[in-house]
């Protein structure tokens, strides 16, 4: 996420893959404030092993589409609820990607940010099956909560 400040939503896919059993680290890095940890982040996601990027940030929202242009790791793209334009700026910044570098861009805010580790969680279980099976098990369980009648 580009600031500490980026936590409250990015909490959200953590949660996720936390629950699904999915490695992972949770980075501040800022393409604006820390260019040379951006730098050294992106191009040693390969190296490290590393099979997905959810990147989220706000406002001129850089992050996803700087890291997309240094890897070829999967960037997913999380739009953080901005103070000054609600969001549309981040989400308008990490969706307008040029032909060429491509971010997958999800919903603004926790939605997107729940739905990015989803989608990432999808994506590894085309080759873990294990991870299908959890994958599957909490869709069911999504399912299973949703009550017919509102009260
Ligand atoms: C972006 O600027 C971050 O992703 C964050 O959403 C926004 C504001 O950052 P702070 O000023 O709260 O650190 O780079």
């Amino acid at each position: 996420m580009g600031s500490r400040s980026d936590w409250e939503t990015m909490q959200a896919a953590a949660a996720i893959l936390a629950e699904l059993g999915i490695a992972h680290e949770c980075k501040v890095v800022s393409a604006h404030r820390t260019p040379d940890r951006l730098y050294e982040f992106a191009k040693g996601a390969a190296g490290r092993g590393l099979k997905c990027i959810i990147a989220g940030a706000g406002g001129a929202a850089h992050l996803p589409g700087m890291v997309a242009s240094m890897t070829r790791i999967p960037v997913l793209g999380v739009p953080v609820q901005s103070k000054a334009l609600d969001g549309m700026d981040s989400l308008l910044s990490i969706a307008q990607m040029p032909a060429g570098i491509p971010v997958g861009t999800l919903a603004i805010g926790k939605a997107g940010a729940a739905n990015a580790a989803l989608l990432a969680a999808a994506m590894l279980a085309t080759h873990d099956d294990a991870l299908a099976a959890r994958l599957d098990e909490w869709r069911s369980a999504q399912t299973a909560s949703v009550a017919e009648t509102p009260e």
